[in-house]
């Protein structure tokens, strides 16, 4: 038994780093039906796939089920982030029935206009300086590194040790403003055009709430907090916690086949589960051989 939804909005899911929480992604959209599916940018992390080729099957497994949610009648929508900007030179096509669109605007059910956009555009520092957000996005592991290289150079020197945990918490306190920016910026984006709201990513914040009589949707991510919005039939928008989502799915399943006196219904959910080896259709195996190969995504630069 599936959830339906009108639509699905999801963000950084960063596939091709070992942070993306695929296993969880996969399992959620297996129990979902919708019209429409927005991917929201950093679908696929293309600066960590060119550092080092990570790709299990867990990835490829996310793939797989969006195209064939595609091949059953789901509009699927795909606006390229940063990590994945390689796939904006292919806006305006269609990949398997995937569209791919800079930005994407979303009419809701009860007639709201969102503007669906990544977001990274109106990050000053990805703007202006790739270099130092992709040193961003190396992280802490890095940067304790550079701490030890620093101080041991300091001490050549003779100066004494400077801890760059400081620098860190400063950068914390400069995250806050930085994050109401971010979304300032698209409220004041979705405001110019005409949009009753703004749906991102990018920063990895979910959220849900009126700016300015804008709404700011979010769609959080798919590497920490694991969540996405969902557009219900009526057309209200809300935030789900995927993990959350899965143990209700869990019980309320568990609790139906404790019930059902039969065992067909066991058998039913359990061919549910192992259903996840598919795919008889040929058609998927080349669209994700054709994602998952090392040459494009090193080629499209
Ligand atoms: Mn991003």
């Amino acid at each position: 038994m599936k959830a339906r939804y009108r639509s699905l909005f999801i963000s950084d899911c960063h596939l091709g780093s070992n942070g993306a929480q695929a296993e969880q992604l996969a399992r959620i959209l297996k129990h979902i039906e919708c019209e429409n599916i927005y991917l929201v940018g950093d679908i696929i992390d293309m600066w960590r796939l060119r550092q080092r080729w990570y790709w299990p099957d867990s990835h490829n497994t996310v793939l797989r089920r969006l195209l064939k949610m595609s091949h059953r009648g789901t509009r699927i929508t795909y606006v390229p982030g940063n990590h994945d900007e390689a796939a904006r030179q292919f806006c305006g096509l269609v990949f398997g029935g995937i569209r791919i669109a800079m930005d994407a605007v979303h009419e809701t059910a009860d007639g709201r206009r969102l503007l669906v956009t990544h977001g990274d555009k109106f990050d000053l520092v990805v703007q202006n300086s790739r270099l130092l957000s992709v040193a961003g996005a190396v992280g802490y592991e890095v940067l304790l590194k550079i701490n030890r290289w620093y101080n041991g150079a300091r001490k050549m020197v003779g100066l004494p040790y400077y801890s760059l945990s400081q620098a860190i918490k400063a950068r914390v306190k400069s995250a806050c403003t930085f994050i109401s920016n971010f979304e300032q910026a698209l409220v004041a984006e979705a405001q110019r055009g005409g949009f009753h709201g703004v749906v991102c990513g990018h920063i990895h914040k979910a959220e849900t709430r009126s700016l300015h009589g804008i709404e700011y949707l979010n769609c959080g991510d798919w590497v920490e907090s694991c969540t996405m919005l969902v557009e219900h039939e009526g057309g209200a928008i809300e935030l789900i916690d995927g993990l959350d989502w899965l143990a209700a799915h869990d019980a309320a399943k568990a609790m139906r086949d404790e019930s059902g006196d039969d065992s067909r219904e066991l058998n039913a959910s359990a061919r549910d589960d192992a259903d996840d080896s598919e795919e008889e259709d040929p058609w998927f195996e080349a669209g994700i051989a054709f994602t998952a190969n090392p040459l494009f995504v090193g080629a499209a630069k």
